[in-house]
């Protein structure tokens, strides 16, 4: 018997689109290798989608994917996770196994004493039994496995999997330390595999009564984060030689990462550009993705005054596929030693406009005149729609009310 599985796909989850096609990429090798490899079955174990509603351009390549490994003759198996639940029962993967793409496994029904009685799924081709509980939130996930009628599934005879999508307190990697997560002992006992999913790290470990317990992490990065930690995705193809599972992790390297960090305590902006440049003119960035994290604060000068536009046009040049930054631990000293202590939250927003308002220029503005200027704009912004008024009068009223408060009546006449 050989099986591949999988968790955290995560499709269509990030903004920009290199990384989403990425996503998509990683996903569509792991079923190659899977087709290729002629496993006997496929696990996914949660949030295959990154939400319940994916877009429709997400859905035709991954729906193509599926569809080609179940016309060689591959099952996939799938559970719900966190992202691709939907308390209303409404989620894109009861379409697609209605198609007939792939089975849900976690289905049960209530017993008489109030149990939940989960239902085996038999794989076909191995004969191996699959079961498993979908991942939501927190407080809701831990009563349903408190309320597993855990003996119809202990005493169930033959090779059985159970697919679960939750974080394990014993198992929990320091990176999610802060992650809400439920004690192994919650699991049923006496399975031969326990396919994990939401933890977004790949592991397998033996835990007393429970064989294996393996998470295979995300198919690919699924924040700045994880392609700074992670740096690759994987999945797992588990081989079972007579009593013995064998897990071969499978790194999906599409692209490398590469990465800097700078602490930026007591630099000036330009101290930083040029830190960040020298590294860039060192290292080799031609097709990888390059991740610069700049934390700490600034001597003077502002975080935007770091032309992170220029670094990023120059290591393009240079070959790299993409340019992320994350900068929201950088801080500047102006902005920092502001302290409030205010009541009101009037008060509070005068004081905040105040300490503020001579960072920025705007015309010949004295700081007194463009602190009226700021209020007067709050003011006017945070007016709402009268009950009796359409749609269109709100927005020309509001209109209205920005022209006459910025003074550029006469130029806006003129202009429209
Ligand atoms: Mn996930």
């Amino acid at each position: 018997m050989k099986f591949a599985h999988m968790s955290d796909c995560h499709l269509g989850g990030w903004r920009d689109p290199l990384l989403r096609e990425a996503g998509l990429q990683c996903f569509e090798r792991a079923i190659d290798i899977c087709i290729d490899e002629e496993v006997d079955f496929i696990l996914i174990s949660g949030d295959l989608f990154d939400t319940s509603r994916p877009a429709i351009d997400i859905m035709e390549r991954t729906v193509s994917k599926l569809k080609e490994a179940k016309d060689a003759g591959v099952q996939s198996y799938v559970i719900e996770g966190s992202h691709d639940f939907s308390p209303t029962g409404k989620t894109m993967l009861g379409v697609l196994e209605k198609a007939g793409l792939f089975i849900r496994v976690s289905e049960g029904k209530a017993t008489e004493e109030g149990k939940l009685r989960l239902r085996f799924v038999t794989d076909e081709k191995t004969g191996a039994k699959i079961t498993g509980l979908f991942g939501r939130m927190g407080v809701l996930e831990a009563k349903t496995y408190e309320s597993l009628d855990r003996e119809s599934l202990e005493k169930e005879e033959g090779f059985k999997i159970f697919m679960f999508h939750t974080g394990l307190e014993e198992l929990k990697p320091e990176m999610f330390r802060h992650a809400e997560g439920m004690s192994i002992s919650s699991l049923p006992k006496g399975f031969n595999y326990y396919a994990g999913g939401h933890i977004h790290k790949h592991s397998v470990d033996d835990w007393g009564d429970y064989d294996k317990i393996v998470f295979p992490g995300p198919i690919f990065p699924a924040d700045f984060g994880e392609l700074e930690s992670l740096e690759y995705g994987g999945f797992y193809v588990v081989t079972k030689r007579g009593e013995k599972l064998d897990t071969q992790w499978r790194r999906l390297g599409l692209y490398d990462v590469l990465k800097l960090e700078v602490a930026a305590d007591g630099k000036t902006p330009e101290g930083v550009e040029s830190e960040i440049e020298k590294w860039l003119e060192e290292v080799y960035v031609k097709d990888k993705i390059v991740l610069l994290r700049v934390e700490g604060t600034l001597a003077s000068g502002r975080s935007s005054d770091i032309d992170f536009r220029g670094l990023t046009s120059s290591a393009m040049k240079k070959g790299a596929k993409l340019v992320k930054k994350k900068t929201s631990k950088l801080s500047t000293k102006e902005y920092e030693e502001i302290t409030v202590t205010s009541t009101s939250r009037e008060d509070l927003e005068d004081r905040l406009v105040r300490e503020h308002v001579g960072q920025h220029k705007l015309g010949k503005l004295s700081d007194k005149e463009l602190f009226k200027l700021t209020k007067n704009l709050m003011k006017v912004l945070a007016e709402e729609k009268k009950p009796d008024e359409t749609k269109r009068d709100y927005n020309e009223r509001v209109r209205g009310n920005i022209v006459s408060a910025l003074g550029i009546g006469d130029e806006w006449e003129e202009m429209a």
